[in-house]
């Protein structure tokens, strides 16, 4: 009896210290493999971040960005609801997304279209008219009137908010019939009698004229603006009242994002930039970096990053984490380039939550769409994404780790700012992961507060983290 309790507690103290060892060896292996993969470090610049100099430091009396740079948000989507109440509705929200952390908000076309109280304002008659002329059948617009939108404006700026105008001048609509000598036929060119009386257009300003026959593109068959001709030139940006700086000067409008820039080459957005001046970002619809990239720097302007967009569908829907390592726009210059999850036009991407954690922990200047924060996601994980942006999403960007469901980056930091580590888990389990943060023997903690690990860093900086299924969690020190 004796001996089998000696014989049965010495196989228990063995299977015992084998166990542990087991273990412990398989922690050792898992350290040693981690450290055999490769980094991929993807952007190379100084790490200050993208600014658009509108955060108020009331201390230093100037705009500065947050340390991980702005927040935009669309505040619109399509067919929001009509009868003049948009402007109303979205001033009611500005203070809170300010509150938040949002730097900016952008508009959707603001001025008198062919479709009157319906239009959502891309097929704009007259510029100058904000809801405050009897015209196409309404005097406010479907987002309300002038002074309405005056009252938005002023608002969002005292959340110290930047606006951003959405210019349309690819094409126009609700022009009247005219005899067209350029195409022996009547078109829909005759813009003179616009209420303002502002920047009156006829045939002479329209594809096809003594310009060409053409620009590089034109949309649904809605005449299309010659901007080769200087009377189109000096009313969109060069005479003191041209539109560009009717909308800056007068409407206090902060920047601008231009429709369908495919339609025209990118020298006019860079026109209207030297000439006004203000934020810029262009919808140029293509997912080839090099186009993007060619465009932003042709354009002197942001570009909307629909490279990135259409990789992290790819990567998050069809269960790839590995694409997200594939060039993007923000790789290519972080600082020229505007991400998104979705907008009025497309909404492809489904694992959004991965996407929008994606978007506001890399580089890039983030667009949060109206309709995800205010009706379809979690809005206090929204707001907890934006205070990591705004707080720790610093410096250039390191791939830790990739494979099909799980992928970790790293953020190193910039000016005393020690940056994060994101951690993103495409599968229906827990995972964790030996990582090497930028940080030595120092405590971190999940920002995102859905991990209970406070680990601490080792002195070589490697850590173990973990994250749980079909989510996210961000790391940086406890502090
Ligand atoms: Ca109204
Ligand atoms: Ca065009
Ligand atoms: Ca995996």
């Amino acid at each position: 009896m004796k001996e089998t309790t000696r014989t049965l507690l010495c196989l228990s103290l063995l299977f015992t210290a084998f166990a542990c060892e087991k273990d412990g060896s398989s922690e050792a292996d898992s350290l040693e493999a981690a450290k055999k993969t490769k980094v991929i470090n993807v952007t190379h610049h100084d790490g200050k971040p993208f600014s658009t100099n509108n955060q108020y430091n009331s201390a230093t009396g100037k705009y500065v960005a947050n340390p991980g740079g702005g927040v935009m948000m669309q505040a619109f989507y399509w067919d929001v609801p009509a009868g003049g109440t948009w402007w109303n509705t979205v001033k009611s929200k500005v203070t809170a997304w300010g509150n938040a952390g949002v730097g900016s908000i952008w508009l959707p076309p603001a001025s008198k279209a062919q479709n009157g109280p319906y239009s959502m304002g891309y097929d704009p008659t007259d510029y100058y008219d904000f809801g405050d002329y009897n015209q196409n059948g309404t005097i406010e617009t479907r987002f309300g009137s002038k002074s309405e939108l005056v009252s938005l404006i002023t608002q969002a700026h005292t959340e110290n908010m930047q606006v951003y105008a959405d210019i349309v001048i690819n094409h126009n609509s609700g022009g009247q019939l005219e005899n067209n000598p350029y195409t022996g036929t009547q078109t829909w060119t005759n813009f003179s009698g616009v209420a303002s009386g502002k920047f009156t257009r006829n045939y002479h300003d329209f594809y096809k004229n003594s310009y060409g026959n053409n620009d590089e593109g034109s949309f649904g068959g809605y005449p299309d603006l010659c901007h080769a001709n200087p009377h189109v030139q000096d009313w969109l940006w060069g005479r003191a009242d041209a539109v560009g700086k009717y909308y800056k000067n007068t409407m206090k409008f902060d920047g601008w994002r231009f429709d369908y820039v495919k339609g025209f080459g990118p020298w006019v957005v860079n026109s209207w930039n030297a000439n006004v001046g203000g934020f810029s970002v262009g919808e140029y619809w293509d997912s080839n970096v090099n186009t993007l990239e060619w465009w932003a720097n042709n354009a002197n302007s942001s570009v909307f990053d629909f490279a990135c967009y259409y990789k992290m569908h790819d990567a998050f829907d069809g269960n790839n984490l590995a694409l997200l390592n594939d060039d993007m726009m923000w790789k290519r210059n972080p600082y020229k380039a505007v991400t998104f999850v979705s907008n009025h036009d497309t909404n492809e991407i489904w694992k959004k939550d991965l996407a929008y954690a994606y978007i506001l922990t890399h580089e890039g200047y983030p667009t949060i769409f109206y309709r995800d924060y205010e009706e379809w996601l979690d809005k206090n994980k929204l707001n907890n994404l934006i205070w990591i942006h705004n707080n720790k999403a610093t410096g250039t960007t390191s791939i830790l780790y990739s494979d099909n469901d799980e992928y970790i980056a790293r953020r190193n930091g910039y000016n005393g700012n020690v940056g994060l580590v994101v951690y993103l888990n495409n599968s229906s389990s827990w995972q964790e992961r030996w990582i090497q943060t930028n940080w030595a023997n120092a405590q971190i903690k999940d920002f995102t507060g859905q991990s209970t690990w406070y680990p601490t860093t080792q002195a070589d900086k490697w850590v173990k983290i973990q994250c749980p299924p079909n989510s996210y969690s961000v790391w940086s020190i406890n502090m």
